[in-house]
């Protein structure tokens, strides 16, 4: 009897993950059934909202100090094109005063510096060619920097080489603007959504910040849908119904870190931001799913 209530109340959970958010009246009856089984079931499996990959398949977590881990992160150097896409300020580097580990946090740090050209260096970290996975789920442990124009993100992107952005794909775990501390954003962008036509959602503290203590970024992704999470709190899920074209994230994706200053997102800095900012990752991981069941 137990065991039959257990499988209701996974049944009826995975129901519950799957609803549209935006149907409250549905999530809030389907949410009575499945306390009701809960109880019933007397146990604290089904009470987590973070239990679809559980098999932890990478993680660093910045335990050594110095440059980070070699076999994992390599760096994206320079303004890229039109600042990465996006205007944006910074000329991102590998070195020490901008990236690097130390008591086991790893420390981007944006500067305000002339620097070949350009009146800020930060960094930028990304997993191609090392790390890359189709599903499962991506977190991090983040405190986030603070001020005008400062643009933190953790973030994915499609590793495939043959096609180009927008059509490869863009995951936005979270990213920041640092003018607005209570708040994050989860993303997706693709062909027909991209840019300022991506697929969004902001979650909001009400009485913290997000630059003041370390909070867990993350998402669980499978065959047809994204879950984003801030701490344990599920505040959006996006599928194909959602995107205005082609689903692209059924595909090999790597990881992206950084600290970007000004662009488009956030505009510059102005005379109230200081420097240098950092953005500090307590830890970096992702689980798949045991077997392949989504
Ligand atoms: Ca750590």
């Amino acid at each position: 009897m137990i065991d039959k209530l257990k499988i209701k109340a996974h049944l009826v959970t995975w129901q519950f993950f799957n609803l549209k958010l935006d149907n409250l009246n549905l999530v809030k009856g389907l949410l009575i059934v499945t306390l009701f089984f809960m109880i019933l079931s007397c146990s604290n499996d089904e009470t987590q909202t973070v239990a679809r990959f559980t098999e932890l398949v990478m993680q660093d977590e910045f335990d050594t100090d110095g440059a980070p881990n070699s076999t994992i992160w390599d760096y994206d150097i320079g303004t890229g094109t039109n600042g990465w896409g996006n205007n944006e300020l910074q000329f991102y580097t590998d070195r020490v005063d901008n990236v690097k580990v130390e008591n086991g946090v790893l420390l981007i740090t944006a500067k305000e510096e002339s620097y070949e050209g350009s009146a800020y260096t930060s960094a930028r970290l990304l997993t191609k060619g090392l790390f890359e996975q189709t599903y499962g789920r991506f977190e991090a442990r983040i405190r986030l920097p603070y001020g005008q124009g400062i643009w933190p993100a953790f973030w994915l992107l499609g590793a495939n080489d043959n096609e180009v952005w927008p059509q490869i794909g863009e995951i936005d775990i979270m990213e920041y603007r640092g003018q607005e501390p209570t708040k994050i954003l989860g993303s997706v962008h693709g062909p027909g959504y991209s840019a300022g036509e991506a697929i969004t959602k902001s979650y909001s503290l009400e009485n913290d910040r997000f630059d003041t203590g370390f909070h867990v970024f993350g998402i669980e992704w499978g065959p047809e849908y994204i879950n984003f999470y801030a701490d344990d709190v599920l505040y959006n899920q996006i599928t194909p119904a959602d995107v205005t074209g082609e689903w692209v994230f059924d595909q090999p994706f790597y990881i992206l870190m950084n600290v970007a200053i000004g662009g488009s997102f956030v505009g510059s800095p102005n005379s109230e931001t200081t420097f240098p900012q950092t953005m500090l990752v307590d830890y970096v991981r992702v689980y798949k799913s045991k077997g392949l069941n989504y």
